[in-house]
C-alpha cells in the first residue's frame, strides 16, 4: 500500500484519502513536461500500467495507483521509479 512504498520513493507521498501515492514534477517549460509524459506514455503501454496525471504548461501532477487491485503494488513503485529517472532525463 502507499503508506509502505512512499517513504522508500523521492518525493512521493500519500493521495489523500485513498491507497495512492502522489508527486508533483516541474519543468522548464511545456516541452520538457511533455517529453517527459510521452517517454512515460511509452512505458505505460509497454506495460499495460497508466498514471492517473494532470498537467498545466510545465507542471505534472502524478497519482499512481492500480485499478485492479485497488491501491498501491509493486507496479506503481516500478512506474514512480521510472517517472523519477525519466523526468531527470527532462530537467532544467
Ligand atoms: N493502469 C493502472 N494504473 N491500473 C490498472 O489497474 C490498469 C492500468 N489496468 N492500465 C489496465 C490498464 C487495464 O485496465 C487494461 C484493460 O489492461
Amino acid at each position: 500500500g502507499a503508506e509502505a512504498a512512499s517513504p522508500r520513493l523521492d518525493g512521493w507521498r500519500v493521495a489523500p484519502g485513498r491507497d495512492a501515492i502522489v508527486k508533483e514534477f516541474r519543468f522548464k517549460d511545456f516541452n520538457a513536461a511533455f517529453g517527459f509524459m510521452s517517454r512515460v506514455g511509452l512505458y505505460a503501454e509497454r506495460h499495460d500500467h497508466h498514471p492517473e496525471w494532470f498537467n498545466v504548461y510545465n507542471r505534472v501532477e502524478a497519482t499512481l495507483a492500480t485499478h485492479d487491485a485497488g491501491g498501491v503494488t509493486d507496479k506503481d513503485v516500478a512506474l514512480a521509479h521510472f517517472m523519477d529517472q525519466a523526468a531527470a532525463h527532462f530537467k532544467e
